[in-house]
């Protein structure tokens, strides 16, 4: 008699761990963990900065499931769709397990390599280009998903093996904004607020976050908060699932932030409810600020808005009369060219009504990747040296030369940001690039010009554990690690410091990053200042470089972060408990004193015109993470949002003659895309969305806008000028999807209408 195996997985061991995530049928049998469990080990998910606490579980040297951790305090029990399935990318099928080699030259195959040739031919040949070109001809360009440790020795490697000043990371299309702003203002780069502060607050306001998709277990801290009796706002183009039951849903034209943070600020003015006391002992700036504020009238403000006045006044009166107001901005409002401004023009709000430094208090960003905090702090940046130290400081290039045991004069200066490093390397300024942990062929602005800079190198060299759309045009891809592959530090969205521990070992010839970087510095003669064994002797040294430094680490240690479930930095001393709020006392200047600046207004780069009439933004689905690379590997989270789609409103779907699930062809100065239409109330008329998680023919960044924001060089995602018809064809990734059921599936998800301004909400 054959007996179906899965009937007998839940009377086997009738207990926790034989708990399936999926409907069977859809996952192959290698991913069930139907296993007797050898071990439960702690760490943190992969993806975002929320960096949840979950068990790995491992059996007979594999990862088979996961269980959300009880014990750690932001999610306790909790974790998200991409949280619960990132244990299916480490045995995944498509790991790279040694490293590959194009041997006679760009148009031939990737084929395998050992370590020793591949290593050994990075090495002379960026020697030999160096010698010819000039030590900047190589470029290193790193990410945020990766530890504290790792994200730290890239930087290191890139000033000291390579003696390159062109050093940056994937934060710059990220975080940069944010740090942009919180430098401005606050003088820290960290959030301001652990994320249980949301408890103490009687309004939250969230602007250009889409919380429920990027930072789902935030959401029900937003909901408890509420219960509570807090009132929320909203400001996106698009009514996101938090948006839905918002007090106030304000439903902004992309790229009016500014002018939107103005109006609500005058409003406060005019109706006194300005914190005299707090900008008088605790700000500076306050009178041009307010010089500016008086020409923001709601009136005015609406209309470059595309609010009702009335809107904008009810926010104000809601967000001005709360005890304790908590602001939240994201990636909405940072990926403008006025990025900066934009949070700046936050914080100005916030300042203005003394709501900083108290419970339920402040205005920060939502960090983004895994350790998109840490990462930005690391030194892995064009301009900074480790500890959030500015590379062209004297004193900091002193003590970090002392650290480093090398000469100052040795230590190159600033060089470009990442995104300056394409037009340098079409220059042929920049001659090779040694990439980890990034996939700019999907989140790079502008993806044909992203493309000829990349083909273009002498030497493009890139380390990945999947083979991205970027591995693609590599001449060496190098195998990396998963983060249960190893151990290490992040820092999470909190500015909490976390440690990842390692489960099982790397597959075949797969190498942790910081091995590869240190035997490639070896090679590259200076193998002494990278004689690390291990993730703890990094961290060490990590440490000491942040000694006295604002983001200070020298207190924190891995056996600390254990006991106390994480670290907020800044932790001076092996005594100190860490500090989970900021600007009680003092905000980050030499004075103590936050900075308010003046914000005009200024419209986008790209504005809707006769041949493009509408606004295109860009973002992010629930089921995806960045550029896909991981998530579109894992069956579930591949099965909900398989291909790229275009959000349109109604009433724009009739007067185009578009039906749900027709393919239409979105075209912008750069480029054009065709995918198919979701036709939605849950979007502005005159804007349409599209994720960006796919490459090739199916990347919306072939439209998007390459303008960068001044000061920080971060795109103007969110914004660009676009139109949109039928299409005269499909394209040939069409053949193999069913339209009709991702319009149904999402249509399920978006389907309430746009919220009307509610009546004023009363206090408590
Ligand atoms: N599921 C999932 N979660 C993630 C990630 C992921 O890829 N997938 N990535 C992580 C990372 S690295 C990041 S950076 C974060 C990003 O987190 P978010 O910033 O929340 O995500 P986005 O989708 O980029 O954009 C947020 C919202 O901005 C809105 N928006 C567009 N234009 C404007 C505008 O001009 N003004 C305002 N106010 N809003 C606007 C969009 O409609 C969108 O709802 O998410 C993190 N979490
Ligand atoms: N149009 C548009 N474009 C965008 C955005 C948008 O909202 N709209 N958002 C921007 C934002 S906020 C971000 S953060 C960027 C992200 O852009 P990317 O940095 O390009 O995205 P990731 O998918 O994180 O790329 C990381 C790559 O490194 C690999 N990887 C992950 N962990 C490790 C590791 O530990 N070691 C190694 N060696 N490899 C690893 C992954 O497989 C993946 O291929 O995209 C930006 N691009
Ligand atoms: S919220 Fe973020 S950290 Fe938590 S499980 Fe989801 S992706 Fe992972
Ligand atoms: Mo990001």
């Amino acid at each position: 008699m054959s007996v179906d195996k899965n009937i007998f997985r839940h009377l086997r061991r009738n207990q926790p761990e034989t708990f399936d995530f999926h409907t069977g049928d859809h996952v192959p049998n290698r991913w069930r963990s139907d296993e007797v469990i050898d071990r439960y080990v702690p760490t943190h998910c992969c993806y975002c900065g929320v960096q949840c606490g979950m068990y790995l579980k491992v059996a007979r040297g594999r990862v088979v499931g996961v269980e959300p951790r009880e014990d750690f305090p932001l999610n306790h029990g909790m974790l998200c769709p991409k949280g619960s399935t990132a244990y299916q990318t480490v045995h995944h099928p498509d790991r790279l397990t040694s490293p590959l080699m194009r041997r006679h030259g760009k148009n031939s195959p990737l084929e395998p390599a050992s370590w020793d040739e591949a290593l050994d031919t990075i090495a002379r040949r960026f020697q030999t280009l160096q010698a010819e070109h000039g030590g900047d001809c190589v470029s290193v360009f790193s990410g945020s998903s990766m530890t504290n440790e790792k994200c730290y020795i890239m930087g290191k490697f890139a000033r000291v093996a390579l003696g390159t000043r062109h050093c940056d990371y994937n934060g710059r299309l990220c975080m940069s904004s944010a740090t942009g702003a919180n430098e401005r203002s606050l003088g820290i780069d960290r959030a301001a607020n652990p994320i249980s502060d949301m408890l103490h607050a009687d309004c939250i306001f969230v602007i250009g976050a889409n919380v429920g998709e990027c930072f789902p277990i935030i959401t029900s801290y937003l909901w408890q908060a509420r219960d509570r009796g807090c009132k929320l706002i909203v400001a996106d183009p698009r009514q996101t699932p938090i948006a839905r039951t918002a007090d106030i849903y304000l439903p902004l034209r992309s790229g009016t932030d500014s002018a939107l943070l103005n109006g609500m600020l005058h409003v406060i003015l005019k109706e006194g409810l300005v914190d005299e006391k707090f900008l008088r002992e605790r700000t500076v700036g306050w009178e041009e600020t307010k010089a500016l504020i008086e020409q923001y009238p709601p009136e005015g403000v609406a209309r470059v808005c595309g609010l009702k006045p009335e809107a904008i006044i009810e926010a104000a009166r809601l967000y001005g009369r709360a005890q304790a107001a908590l602001t939240y901005t994201a990636r909405g409002l940072e990926h403008q060219s006025k990025g900066v401004d934009n949070g700046v023009a936050a914080m100005n709000l916030a300042l203005a009504t003394g709501n900083f430094g108290r419970p339920g208090a402040g205005c920060g960003t939502l960090t983004g990747q895994g350790n998109g905090q840490g990462g930005r702090e690391v030194g892995q940046k064009a301009t900074q040296l480790p500890g959030c130290r500015d590379i062209e400081n004297p004193e900091d290039r002193e003590y970090i030369s002392s650290v480093w045991d090398i000469d100052e004069k040795e230590l190159p200066h600033a060089g470009y940001p990442a995104t300056l490093m394409i037009p340098a390397m079409l220059r042929q300024e920049i001659r090779a690039c040694f990439m980890v942990c990034t996939n700019p062929m999907v989140s790079l602005p502008d993806q044909h010009t992203v493309e000829r800079a990349l083909r273009g190198l002498d030497l493009f060299v890139v380390a990945d554990f999947f083979l991205s759309e970027t591995a693609e045009l590599a001449d060496i891809v190098l195998p990396g690690t998963v983060w249960a592959e190893d151990e290490g530090t992040t820092t999470s969205l909190e500015g909490r410091v976390i440690k990842y521990n390692k489960a099982v070992e790397p597959p075949g010839e797969a190498k942790r990053d910081w091995e590869i970087v240190c035997e490639l510095a070896q090679r590259l003669g200076k193998g002494q200042y990278f004689n690390f064994t291990s993730p703890r002797q990094i961290f060490d040294e990590y440490r000491l470089c942040t000694k006295g430094a604002k983001s200070d680490y020298w207190g924190i240690t891995y056996e600390k972060i254990e006991e106390q479930n994480g670290v907020f930095w800044p932790c001076p001393t092996e005594e100190h408990l860490g500090t989970p709020r900021l600007y009680e006392e003092r905000f980050g200047f030499p004075d103590g004193k936050a900075r308010l600046h003046p914000i005009p207004y200024i419209p986008p780069a790209e504005e809707p015109d006769a041949e493009y009439p509408l606004v295109l933004t860009t973002g992010r689905v629930i089921y995806h993470y960045l550029s896909g690379n991981q998530t579109r590997r894992t069956p579930f989270l591949k099965e909900q949002a398989p291909f790229p789609w275009v959000e349109m409103h109604e009433q724009t779907a009739q007067r185009l003659e578009i039906g749900d699930g027709d393919w239409v062809t979105v075209r912008t100065r750069r480029g054009e895309m065709t995918a198919p239409a979701l036709v939605i109330r849950s979007i502005r008329p005159d804007t349409l969305f599209i994720p960006y998680h796919y490459g090739h023919t199916e990347a919306v960044n072939q439209l998007t806008n390459p303008v960068l924001e001044p000061m920080m060089k971060i795109p103007e995602y969110k914004v660009c000028a676009a139109s949109v018809a039928r299409a005269a064809e499909k394209p040939a990734w069409a053949r193999d999807v069913d339209v009709e059921a991702l319009v149904a599936a999402r249509k399920r998800r978006q389907e309430l209408p746009i919220a009307q301004v509610r009546p004023t909400p009363t206090l408590r």
